[in-house]
């Protein structure tokens, strides 16, 4: 007999559309009122909701979407709905509050060009929009679990890091991949505090980059990303704490040193290399036990890798020595 073996988080993929979101606005906002999540200010769920149409009909890769569904990836939960996930977000690089969508608006998706350099074969820059003309883009349902003890599940277009990585032909020595964000001061004004390290930074072993759930991430909802989000193009490390997943990407540098993040820079002792979700490895302040998920406020049990074990736990076998969990 053939036993698939379903992961405890699983369902049924047609329960995850937005059709069967029990999501009454009224009642969220009443309680985002009342119980503003983790302390954050002006959750931004105003009698204006806006739902970003990112680059809109003018994104020069509008008529890559929608991507189809790859069904691999399945989700306990409803999705979340898709005019929250545009307007409650975390972009430091444009305030340190949850309502920056707005002024993420500001910043100018074309030109853009990456970078891949470091130990690789050849450096070299590319357009974004060619680089991503030579990509099959796949839609996957992922969660993402923020540091901050909140979730949301959205359906993310990209395809995996793992085609970027063939591309930059990366030299045997590098053990890790650096990602680094924009600097434009002028038009982001979270970069105007200088104490600050900007640029953000992110970094994976190569060995995590080329794993099949680490994707670059262009699109959500079946559209181009909107801005807030990380256009034109950022990282989705769904088993990991949402700060790896850096947005708005501009250049790839793959190195033998461990390079350290932007919010490790800031908070050593709170925010690590690793950071694997994990439930029973609190925080310095706060539980790490449960996660709020957005739009319903319901209370539900983190799991170990986000519940992503079964493609990412063996990646740290023998690594037991090292704080996998912050
Ligand atoms: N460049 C950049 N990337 C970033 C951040 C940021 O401030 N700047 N915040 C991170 C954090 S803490 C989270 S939880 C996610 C939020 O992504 P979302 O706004 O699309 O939900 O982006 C991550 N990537
Ligand atoms: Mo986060």
């Amino acid at each position: 007999m053939l036993i698939k073996t379903i992961p405890g988080w699983s369902l049924p993929e047609r329960k995850a559309t937005p059709e069967n979101v029990f999501w009454n606005r009224r009642e969220f906002s009443k309680r985002a009122a009342t119980g503003a999540i983790l302390g954050a200010t002006g959750i931004g769920f105003g009698e204006n909701l806006y739902v970003s149409k990112g680059w809109g009909a003018e994104d020069p890769l509008a008529d890559l979407f929608p991507a189809s569904r790859n069904k691999r990836y399945v989700l306990d939960r409803p999705l979340t709905p898709k005019h929250l996930v545009t307007t409650y977000n975390n972009f430091f690089e444009f305030g340190s509050h949850k309502n920056v969508w707005k002024s993420a608006m500001q910043l100018p998706l074309r030109p853009w060009q990456l970078r891949f350099d470091g130990l690789v074969e050849k450096p070299i820059t590319l357009d974004v929009d060619a680089l991503i003309r030579k990509m099959a883009l796949e839609e996957r349902l992922l969660r993402h679990r923020c540091v901050e003890a909140w979730s949301i599940a959205v359906p993310w277009t990209g395809f995996p890091l793992k085609s970027l990585v063939d591309i930059a032909r990366p030299l045997s020595g590098a053990k890790y991949l650096k990602m680094t964000g924009f600097n434009m001061p002028e038009i982001a004004k979270g970069q105007r505090q200088t104490w600050l390290p900007w640029p953000y930074v992110e970094g994976l072993t190569v060995e995590e980059a080329v794993n099949e759930l680490t994707m670059i991430v262009v699109g959500a909802y079946g559209q181009p990303l909107p801005h807030q989000n990380g256009a034109p193009l950022r990282l989705i490390v769904p088993w990991k704490y949402g700060f790896k997943s850096i947005k708005s990407i501009q250049r790839f540098t793959f190195t033998h040193e461990r390079p350290v993040s932007f919010w490790q820079e800031i908070a050593s002792k709170e925010y690590g290399f690793w950071a694997n979700v994990n439930p029973q490895v609190p925080h310095p302040r706060w539980s790490q036990a449960t996660e709020k998920v957005l739009g319903t406020n319901e209370r539900v049990p983190t799991q170990i890798y986000n519940g992503y074990g079964e493609f990412v736990a063996h990646l740290y076998e023998g690594l037991e020595d090292e704080n996998l969990y912050m």
